[in-house]
This record gives C-alpha cells, sequence and structure tokens, in this order.
C-alpha cells in the first residue's frame, strides 16, 4: 500500500491526520508543503481543494480531516477510530463534526491575522517550516499571507475579536466533551485528533496559552500531541484576550 500525506508542519488538520496514520500504523510518506503554496500545489497535484491535510491511498485521492479519519478508518479497522456502538459512534461523529467546523477555524484564523500583520511572526514562521531564507521571505511573503489572512480566511479584526470572545466558551465544551467521555478516553478516537490538534495549536501561542493550560482540554492536547514544536511568537492586542478560568 502506498500512502502519502500532504501536509504543513503548523497545520492543525494535517497534524491530526499524520497522528491518525501513525496510531494506525499505516506507513506513509509525507510530503511538507511550504505555508501558501498548498492552493496551487495541490490542485496541480490533482486534487479538487486547495487545503491540507490532503493524501493518496495507492492513487487515490483523499482531502480534508473528516474524510481522511473514514478512509483510515475503511482501509485498516484496527485500532478503530470511532467506536463500535451506534450511539456512541454518532457522539464521536457529532465532536468531530464541531471540532472541524467551530474550534479548527479559530486557531487558524488568529494565526492568520497575525502573520499578515506582523513580519517577526512571517520570519518565525518560515523557520519552522523550512522556506529558504526566512527573513527574504518574510518580506516577499506579506501579500500572499494577507491573501490567506483576508481573503481565504475574512480573519479582519472584528472576526478575531469575535473568535477570542467565544473562546472560553468553546473551551468549555471541549472540557464537557471529556467529562462526557466522548473524548479524552484511553484509546483516542477521531474527534481526540480534531479537537486536540486545534487545542494544542491554542497552547503554541504565548498569550492564548494560559486560557487553556489549567484545562483538561489542554492534558488531552499534550497527551494526544506531546510534539508540535516551540511557541508561535504571535503578539495580540491585550484588550482581546479574555481572561483565564
Ligand atoms: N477543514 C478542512 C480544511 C483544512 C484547512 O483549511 N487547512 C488549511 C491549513 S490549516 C489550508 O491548507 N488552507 C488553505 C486554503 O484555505 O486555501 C480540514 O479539516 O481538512
Amino acid at each position: 500500500m502506498d500512502v502519502k500525506l500532504y501536509s504543513i508542519s503548523v497545520s492543525h488538520p494535517a497534524r491530526a491526520a499524520g497522528l491518525m496514520l501513525r496510531y494506525k500504523g499505516i506507513d506513509f510518506e509525507l510530503v511538507d508543503l511550504l505555508p501558501g503554496t498548498q492552493r496551487a500545489l495541490l490542485r496541480l497535484h490533482g486534487f479538487r481543494e486547495g487545503t491540507v491535510p490532503a493524501m493518496t491511498i495507492d492513487g487515490r485521492k483523499v482531502q480534508g480531516s473528516l474524510e481522511i479519519s473514514r478512509a483510515l478508518e475503511e482501509l485498516k479497522p484496527d485500532p478503530p477510530l470511532f467506536p463500535a456502538d451506534p450511539e456512541q459512534r454518532a457522539a464521536v461523529e457529532e465532536a468531530e463534526r464541531w471540532g472541524e467546523a467551530v474550534l479548527q477555524p479559530v486557531p487558524r484564523n488568529v494565526f492568520r491575522w497575525g502573520v499578515a500583520r506582523d513580519r517577526s511572526l512571517r520570519e518565525a514562521l518560515g523557520e519552522v517550516t523550512g522556506v529558504p531564507a526566512p527573513a527574504v521571505g518574510a518580506v516577499l511573503m506579506q501579500p500572499v499571507a494577507w491573501y490567506y489572512a483576508r481573503i481565504v480566511s475574512g480573519a479582519t479584526d472584528e472576526t478575531v475579536r469575535s473568535d477570542l470572545a467565544s473562546l472560553p466558551g468553546w473551551l468549555d465544551h471541549v472540557d464537557e466533551l471529556i467529562a462526557a467521555g466522548v473524548i479524552g478516553g484511553e484509546q483516542p478516537n477521531a474527534a481526540d485528533f480534531q479537537i486536540a490538534l486545534s487545542v494544542r495549536l491554542l497552547l503554541a501561542f504565548p498569550p492564548l496559552s494560559p486560557l487553556v493550560e489549567s484545562r483538561p482540554a489542554a492534558e488531552l492536547a499534550m497527551r494526544i500531541a506531546p510534539k508540535f514544536g516551540g511557541p508561535l511568537p504571535i503578539k495580540l492586542p491585550a484588550e482581546w484576550i479574555p481572561a483565564a478560568v
């Protein structure tokens, strides 16, 4: 079996896909793309969307973290990513969908907002993702960063501010899912990977990590993804950051 995962090292859903492949014990080739190149490169490779994670399984194209969890389950049912019990499976699927639709965009929007504005953050991103000459790339990539923030993500001051205001409530929901046993069990499921990687990326943002650190959500994120690289030095206006619980 020939499996290839197209990823970007700081992409949380791509990291989730890589960890699900490892959990399943499926060997794969990792193709790390430079941030900002994925829209064009993935379409050149024949994918219908320009987003990571994207995967080929013996040439078959599977794209998107939700599609990937299902494709992996079909490919290798054991160890499972979804419970066998229909009611439990429905709860995991709902949590996974919520994680993808609601929580996943938050760290992405915040990060893209910062990358579009802050040359030193673009340079740090270039360093962790292997951009040649990151200091030069940080200057040249500003229009691309602006495009991803504003046009692709709609990450304006207003949306980022509003996402940050909602964040404590969303983190409460993650803690509730853990308390209810939908995620956070001994064996991780697809929703664990989906949600934990978003929380893990939030923990890598120094101004936001205090909001997360003392929560069960943080313990889960560190257990699922202990290695994520160093902190990403984003700067956020202090008045946008809600108080930690
Ligand atoms: N929600 C989808 C999309 C993931 C997504 O937006 N990935 C980002 C990186 S974190 C990306 O490649 N974006 C490129 C674009 O939106 O054009 C998933 O879970 O697979």
